[in-house]
């Protein structure tokens, strides 16, 4: 039975959670309003409703006018979505997904740099379109003895290292702080890309990393390099990293998620050493149902006053 407690959402961030909490509460479908009727919404729950749940990366700002909002369940691990000058003034406590990610969004970092460095993408369109025929595709590149610069040590990072091991890559890392892995360590990005085979960004999002991977991280990597982004768009600066892969200054890179997605510069787009995906780490059924039963048991501890199950400190 459907309780009267009131619940906000955001966008729609997961359809099978959301029917599942529309099983649950009262909710209010905040992207079904208009743009200019929001804020009419917003005000009718007023006094009403102090819970609101959306994907991690994109929160509408007419949220934060909801006087009674006091959490936000977060769908996702990355919450630059969150304005958290506006949740810190007001005590407002925030959730998110964590942990339940890391797998699949590592797994796809190990299908990245296997087919940046082999060139899937266009060795099957090399195969479809007959130039077999003509004669063989381009060698790739092994991994074995490479070095697999993690820039981003963290719970995903990790996870990729531990795939990464067995393919006999070499892992250095770079964090703002050393942590207690026994992988060498490199006090700047510059410095981890100077050493690194392949690059990869596993990167939050916000302020401090924005466009940290710029032409001179990319010089440093070098001719040679592949660069790979798991973590943020907006870690990257496109257009240099465009003009580093148009000038061969890197030889590829492949890249899960942009600055503005899901818009792709066409400077990128146009380019035949790039592997370009949607925005898919996280993105399997199992995955995204565990992150949305996240969602939910938060939700849960909230309206019954236990502690979050993960609660993000800002
Ligand atoms: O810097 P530290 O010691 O806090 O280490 C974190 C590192 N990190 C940075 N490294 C260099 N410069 C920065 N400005 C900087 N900011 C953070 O990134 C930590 O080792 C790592 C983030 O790891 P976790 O917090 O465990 O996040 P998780 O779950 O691995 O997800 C990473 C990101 C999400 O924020 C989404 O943007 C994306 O992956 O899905």
């Amino acid at each position: 039975m459907t309780d009267q407690t009131e619940l906000l959402l955001v966008n729609e961030f997961h359809p099978e959670t959301i029917a599942r909490l529309d099983g649950k509460y009262r909710t209010h479908k905040l992207w079904e309003v208009d743009s200019k009727d929001r804020i009419e919404l917003i005000n009718s729950l007023s006094g009403k409703c102090s819970a609101a749940a959306s994907a991690s990366w994109e929160v509408d700002p007419v949220v934060y006018e909801l006087e009674s909002l006091q959490f936000i369940a977060a769908f996702g691990v990355g919450v630059d979505g969150i304005d958290f000058s506006k949740t810190r003034a007001r005590g407002i406590r925030v959730s998110n997904t964590p942990d339940v990610l890391n797998d699949a969004v590592a797994d796809l970092a190990l299908a990245m740099i296997l087919a940046g460095s082999r060139n899937l993408i266009n060795a099957d369109a090399f195969a479809r379109q007959g130039h077999w025929l003509q004669g063989p595709f381009p060698f790739g590149r092994s991994l074995q003895d490479k070095t697999l610069g993690i820039a981003g040590l963290g719970r995903i990072g990790q996870a990729v290292a531990e795939r990464a091991l067995p393919f006999g890559l070499n892992i250095a890392y770079h964090n703002r702080r050393q942590t207690e892995s026994d992988f060498s360590y490199h006090d700047s990005l510059e410095s981890l890309a100077r050493d690194s085979d392949i690059l990869l960004g596993i990167l939050p999002g916000g302020e401090s990393t924005r466009g940290l991977f710029n032409r001179k991280i990319f010089r440093a990597l070098g001719p040679e390099g592949l660069f790979i982004n798991i973590g943020r768009g907006s870690s990257v600066v496109e257009e240099e990293l465009a003009q580093s892969l148009a000038e061969k200054e890197i030889a590829a890179a492949a890249l899960d998620v942009y600055e503005n997605e899901p818009r792709i510069p066409v400077s990128l787009s146009r380019l035949d050493n790039i592997i370009l995906l949607p925005h898919i780490g996280s993105a399997t059924l199992e995955t995204r149902r565990a992150m949305g039963q996240l969602v939910i048991d938060n939700l849960a501890a909230y309206f019954n006053g236990s502690p979050l199950l993960t609660e993000v400190q800002n």
